[in-house]
């Protein structure tokens, strides 16, 4: 009974360390930015690139084109021309979540610049962001800049199933 005990004490001791090592483990695949999937899809690879679309942004508060679609498994590279004055930029998403972030945005919350699947870009330059497709669906992307998202500077993206 005692050295079961025993037993019994080490094996937690060294499970509960194992888990220890695991989490440490998987905390850092968190810093090394694993792609992580959304509802619209997951951040894409440069090799598997299929084909770009370009998709300009301006001062008139406007995507042009505000309607693409592509075929679900497609992995795009998105370039993104700014042609306007100001900074804008191309952020993909769900509707809900952008109108969040929008409203988050208006008041001075800012946003998480950096993240997968959207892309700043100064005057005159063009952004790129590489994305799968591997759900089908409608989506949104949008400029989330104050102001720029109520001026209605919002596109969609058809996902067709396979
Ligand atoms: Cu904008």
């Amino acid at each position: 009974m005692h050295l079961n005990a025993i037993a019994m004490a080490v094996f937690l001791s060294v499970a509960s360390s194992h888990v220890a090592a695991d989490q440490m483990m998987d905390h850092s695949h968190h810093h090394a930015a694993a792609p992580e999937q959304q509802p619209w899809g997951i951040a894409g690879d440069a090799a598997a690139v299929s084909r770009s679309i370009e998709i300009s942004m301006d001062d008139n508060m406007r995507f042009s084109p505000e309607l693409i679609e592509v075929q679900q498994g497609e992995t795009i590279r998105f370039v993104l021309p700014n042609k306007g004055a100001v900074q804008h930029e191309f952020v993909l998403g769900e509707k809900a979540g952008l109108d969040e972030y929008a409203n988050m945005v208006l008041q001075g919350m800012g946003m998480q610049h950096g993240q997968t699947g959207m892309s700043h870009v100064d005057p005159g330059q063009a952004g790129e962001v590489l994305w799968t497709f591997n759900r089908a669906g409608t989506f949104d992307f949008a400029c989330l800049i104050a102001g720029h998202y109520q001026s209605g500077m919002i596109g969609k993206i058809k996902v067709n199933p396979r």
